[in-house]
């Protein structure tokens, strides 16, 4: 018997609206006429060629993917709906394991072309020959958060480097600091498990300021050089755009004689290092979670290329033997100072991926892909890395052959990629004849052979020792980097670190881990040590640590600070405009014409995204609303407004926010002489760095550039 469902009341009248505002066909409708029943072929032209047929995976035309097969419109849908089961199913498994560390990442693809021939110290491919680019493809990215997580967290950052050399892909899996939080593989689990969120309770997310992380930090000596680089502003930078890279390990460099050299990598951002300030980062998070993503993804678009040089630091037997630590050890770095910098070549990032799943997603680096030329030490970090990737892999991209993916197959080789390596899940070769083994006979020598000649060979290296679980003894020394870099700093970015030890320990609920952190942080600096004291009210509370080897005063490393060596300048850097009704629109195109000419930008911002009327009676569109642009997305800010809009710009909260957050995170900020109730009513006082651009955008475009005022900050926060 056939059974219609009766129409209540309500039902009519939702149906009746529906059909009023399009969402539902009417009587006289055909079903071509609307989106819901309409064959793609006819609805979706690009200009006169028709669009191209929608398929399943396995090819078959879709005539209709806006419905399910269902009995009668209103009935069930069938079981027999393979279209549809298929679509859905596909979907249901879209995601893939989060990388386990490092999951939250941006990429981007680009080139490396050296200056000139390295061919003296290393027969890597990549570095001989001026006229070539190498593609790269590279990966950043933070290390605790989950792959939703904001990109201001306070953490390392992942600079992962993939070059498509002509033999074979080579990746440099460095991070944006030179050392690392411990020494020996066997440790790489705990750190990353303190680190992430506690797991009764997952949280927090994308921090290291709770107890689980302090806990192992204060019982692990072997990571105070690293928490002063994870305490500093390094942790928070601007842009990946001006972060340096570094390859942290000690590898070695061949050339064709077969003499090897140890060799630190640096990769060194054209635009210089810059980073934002602890408060300005949280706000960021909340604001706009993907910063550091949108703003390279930015660039890239305007066609302004993010660039780095690539810097070598050779070292020689005869240096290291005069070292005072350990090249092996992964918590030391070797001070540019004593070791300078070899510039080799420039990296070029000019091309957004076109799929973010496919590319940053699937890539998949490598520590262990190697090519002639560059080859490891026995750093026991690096040794554990070695095993680590390619496992992570199989469980993360579900089988041994995602060196097939696009991103991840080598490129512009000579031989190819070709082995006797068979099947495995997601094979996506199709390997022609019955040998799959070597050496054999029948494939009457055509297939792949080894290659004496060409083929990567380890250098000879001498080996022995007995069997031993332990640390050498040469990697004692816990403190005197750490005081190094520390003191290293410039006064603001000391004064930043105290601050964020403050920050991290305050969070902390265990006292006693608090207390034994303190004591660390005595055997690093006595100023350090009593400042965090201070800013924790627990000036009595250290427990002492007594250090396996005394720490020691070395020379200083002003390359170790950011402040000291930031170059002046708006390049690459974003100017916010906020513009209220009335104002002056000579000045906005001056501040447009002298920002293009420093290769800054400038986004223009008013109360509503509908923009402002200038004193022309002219509306200017705004780029963005005030709601959704805070000052802390910009680098330096100007207010440009009337006297009636002044006044309500004055009382209008977010607008005193936006002035007052400019003025505390030191901030250079230029105003129309009609905005300065604003600036009042903000308590922001007129003084260095704080410019009326009516009289002088000059003077504002300096002092722009000269960067932050930090002058102002002593008065403004206290640490902690
Ligand atoms: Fe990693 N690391 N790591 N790491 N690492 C991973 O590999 C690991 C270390 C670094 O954008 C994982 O594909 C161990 C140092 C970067 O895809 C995993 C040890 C340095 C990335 C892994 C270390 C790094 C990773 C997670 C100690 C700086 C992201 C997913 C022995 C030189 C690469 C994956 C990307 C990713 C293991 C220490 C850098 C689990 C065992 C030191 C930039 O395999």
């Amino acid at each position: 018997m056939k059974m219609t469902l009766p129409f209540c009341t309500r039902t009519l009248r939702v149906l009746a609206l529906l059909a009023a505002t399009g969402h539902l066909a009417t009587a006289q409708e055909t079903p071509a006429t609307r989106a819901g029943n309409a064959k793609p072929a006819e609805t979706h032209q690009t200009g006169t060629k028709p669009a191209e047929t929608l398929t399943t995976n396995h090819g078959l035309p879709i005539s209709d993917n806006q419905n399910q097969l269902k009995a009668g419109v209103r009935g069930p849908v069938l079981l027999e709906d393979f279209i549809l089961r298929e679509k859905i199913q596909h979907f249901d498994h879209e995601r893939i394991p989060e990388r386990i560390v490092h999951a939250r990442g941006s990429g981007a693809h680009g080139y490396f072309q050296c200056y000139k021939s390295q061919a003296d110290i290393t027969k890597a491919a990549f570095l001989q020959d001026p006229d070539k680019k190498t593609e790269v493809f590279v990966r950043f990215s933070t290390v605790a958060g989950e792959r939703g997580s904001a990109d201001l967290a306070r953490d390392v950052r992942g600079f992962a480097v993939k070059f498509y050399t002509t033999e074979g892909n080579y990746d440099l899996v460095g991070n944006n600091m030179p050392v690392f939080f411990i020494q020996d593989a066997m440790k790489f689990p705990d750190l990353v498990h303190a680190v992430k969120p506690e797991p009764n309770n997952g949280i927090p997310q994308a921090a290291s300021a709770h107890d689980t992380f302090w806990d192992f930090a204060s019982l692990t000596p072997e990571i105070n050089h690293m928490l002063q680089w994870v305490m500093s502003d390094r942790a928070i930078p601007r842009s990946f755009r001006m972060m340096e890279g570094f390859g942290v390990h000690t590898f070695r460099l061949v050339n064709t004689k077969g003499e090897a050299q140890f060799v630190k990598f640096h990769w060194r951002p054209k635009l210089g290092m810059q980073s934002v300030v602890w408060d300005e980062a949280t706000k960021i998070n909340g604001k706009d979670s993907d910063f550091h993503r949108r703003d390279l993804w930015d660039a890239i678009e305007r066609g302004e290329f993010p660039e780095w040089e690539l810097g070598l630091q050779v070292i020689d037997q005869a240096t290291a033997a005069k070292l005072d630590f350990d090249l092996l050890d992964p918590t030391k770095l070797v001070p540019e100072e004593i070791v300078p910098l070899r510039i080799v070549g420039k990296l070029v990032l000019n091309r957004n991926p076109d799929n973010f799943f496919a590319e940053t997603e699937q890539v998949a680096f490598l520590p262990t892909n190697l090519i002639p030329g560059i080859e490891f030490t026995n750093d026991p970090l690096l040794q554990g890395r070695l095993f680590s990737y390619q496992d992570t892999q199989l469980s993360r991209l579900g089988g041994p052959n995602f060196h097939q993916l696009p991103i991840n197959a080598a490129k512009g080789c000579p031989f190819g990629v070709q082995n006797f390596q068979r099947d495995g899940m997601h094979q996506m070769a199709v390997p022609k004849g019955r040998v799959s083994y070597e050496p054999n006979s029948l494939d009457e020598g055509k297939g792949p052979r080894e290659n004496p000649t060409r083929g990567f060979k380890s250098v000879p290296e001498e080996m022995s020792g007995e069997k031993v679980r332990k640390r050498s003894e040469t990697f004692a020394d816990h403190y005197s980097q750490a005081r190094l870099f520390f003191r290293s700093q410039t006064e603001p970015e000391r004064r930043h670190i105290i601050s964020a030890f403050a920050f991290e320990l305050a969070k902390v609920q265990t006292k006693a881990i608090r207390t034994r952190m303190l004591g660390h942080l005595a055997n690093v600096d006595a100023t350090l040590h009593a400042g965090v004291a201070a800013a924790l009210g627990m000036k009595d509370a250290s427990e002492e640590t007594k250090p396996a080897v005394a720490p020691r005063d070395l020379p200083l490393s002003p390359a170790l600070s950011i402040l000291g060596k930031m170059p002046k300048t708006l390049a690459g850097r974003k100017i916010g405009v906020l513009v209220a009704d009335g104002f002056d629109a000579a000045r906005l195109a001056e501040l447009r014409a002298s920002a293009k000419r420093e290769k800054a930008t400038v986004a223009v911002i008013a109360p509503k995204i509908g923009g402002a009327k200038d004193n022309t009676g002219k509306t200017i569109e705004a780029e963005m609303a005030l709601s959704g642009a805070p000052s802390v997305l910009f680098d330096a800010v100007v207010v440009l407004a009337a006297k009636e809009s002044a006044a309500e710009l004055a009382a209008n909260a977010s607008a005193l926010d936006w002035v007052r957050d400019a003025f505390s995170h030191c901030k250079v900020l230029g105003y129309s002489i009609e905005a300065q109730p604003l600036l009042d009513v903000a308590g922001v006082k007129t003084g260095e760095g704080v410019v009326e651009v009516a009289r002088d955008a000059e003077a504002f475009i300096k002092a722009a550039k000269d960067g932050r005022i930090w002058s102002r900050e002593p008065g403004l926060r206290p640490p902690g």
